[in-house]
C-alpha cells in the first residue's frame, strides 16, 4: 500500500505550483515579448513553458533529491526512490499564447506503477486542486464533493483532441458523443481544465485523445478520491505513451465504454 504523502511534502509542492504560477503569469503579462515555436501544426512552446518547466525541476530536485522527474518539455532525471514527479508546466499552451485563461501547471507523483497524489494550479482563475492517495481532495483548501452518477437529461462530456489526432477519428470519437451516448460535449484545449470540469460536476467525464502522462498525471489522484475512475491500465502505459482514455463517474464510463473501454490505446 502505498502511504500518503507527508504533510510537509504536500505544503511544499503546493507552494511550488504557486510559485511556478507567478512565473508563467510574469510571461503572460508580457505576451507579445514572449518567444513561441512550434512543435508541430498548433503544437506550440513558449519560453513561458521552459521556464516554468526549468522553476519546477529545480525545486523539485531540491525538496525530493532522491525522486525522478519528467516533463514535456524535456525533464528527464531517473531518481532512486522509485517515484517519479510527472510536470506538465503550462498544459493549455495554446490558450496561453492566445491570451484565454483555460491553462494550468500540472504536477503530478508516479509511484508503485500508478499515479499517487497530485498538485494543479490555474492562476488566471485563482483554482488550486491538491489530493491524491489517502488525503482529502481540495478546491482552494474546501474538500471536493464526491461524484457519481449519469443523468441523461444533462449529460456532457469533455472531449480534448491533441492537434496530431487525424480528423476522422476526432468527428468518430464527437459522433459517438453525440449520436450513441446522447450527451453534450465542451472542449477547452486544455486536458487539465477539462478534468477539473469533471471534479467540480461540470461535466460527467472527459475523453482525451492522444494526450500524455503530463496532462493527467496530476488530476487523475486528485479525482480517484471523490470517485471518478479513469480507463488508464498503468501495468500497460509507459510514461512517454500517447493515450486514448476516458475518466468519469463510474456511469459515465459505462456509457463510453463502447469507444474507450479499459485498458484501451490510440495504436490499435
Ligand atoms: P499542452 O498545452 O500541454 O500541449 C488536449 O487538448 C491536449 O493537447 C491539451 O492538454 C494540450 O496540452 C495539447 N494541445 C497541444 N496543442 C493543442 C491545440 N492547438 N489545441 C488543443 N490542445 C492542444
Ligand atoms: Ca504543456
Amino acid at each position: 500500500m502505498t502511504p500518503p504523502l507527508e504533510k510537509s511534502s504536500v505544503a511544499a509542492v503546493e507552494q511550488l505550483a504557486r510559485d511556478a504560477g507567478a512565473v508563467a503569469l510574469r510571461h503572460f503579462e508580457a505576451l507579445s515579448t514572449v518567444p513561441v515555436e512550434s512543435k508541430g501544426h498548433l503544437d506550440l512552446v513558449t519560453a513561458a513553458d521552459q521556464d516554468v518547466e526549468r522553476f519546477l525541476t529545480e525545486g523539485l530536485a531540491k525538496a525530493f533529491p532522491e525522486d525522478g522527474i519528467f516533463g514535456e518539455e524535456g525533464a528527464a532525471h531517473q531518481g532512486t526512490s522509485g517515484r517519479t514527479w510527472v510536470v506538465d508546466p503550462i498544459d493549455g499552451t495554446f490558450n496561453f499564447v492566445r491570451g484565454g485563461d483555460q491553462w494550468a501547471i500540472s504536477i503530478g507523483l508516479y509511484e508503485a506503477g500508478q499515479p499517487t497524489f497530485g498538485v494543479i494550479f490555474a492562476p488566471l482563475r485563482s483554482q488550486i486542486l491538491v489530493g491524491g492517495i489517502g488525503l482529502a481532495s481540495t478546491l482552494n483548501g474546501e474538500r471536493l464533493a464526491q461524484r457519481s452518477g449519469l443523468d441523461s437529461s444533462r449529460a456532457s462530456c469533455g472531449v480534448g483532441f491533441h492537434p496530431v489526432i487525424p480528423v476522422e477519428l476526432r468527428l468518430e470519437t464527437l459522433r459517438f458523443v453525440l449520436e450513441d451516448a446522447g450527451m453534450s460535449f465542451r472542449c477547452c484545449g486544455s486536458a487539465t481544465l477539462s478534468l477539473i470540469e469533471v471534479a467540480l460536476g461540470q461535466v460527467d467525464g472527459y475523453l482525451g485523445i492522444g494526450e500524455s502522462s503530463w496532462d493527467l498525471m496530476a488530476a487523475l489522484p486528485i479525482l480517484d478520491q471523490i470517485g471518478i475512475r479513469s480507463t488508464v491500465d498503468w501495468k500497460n502505459t509507459d510514461l512517454s505513451s500517447k493515450l486514448r482514455f476516458a475518466c468519469g463517474t463510474p456511469e459515465f464510463l459505462q456509457a463510453v465504454a463502447p469507444i474507450v473501454d479499459f485498458g484501451a490505446t490510440l495504436e490499435p
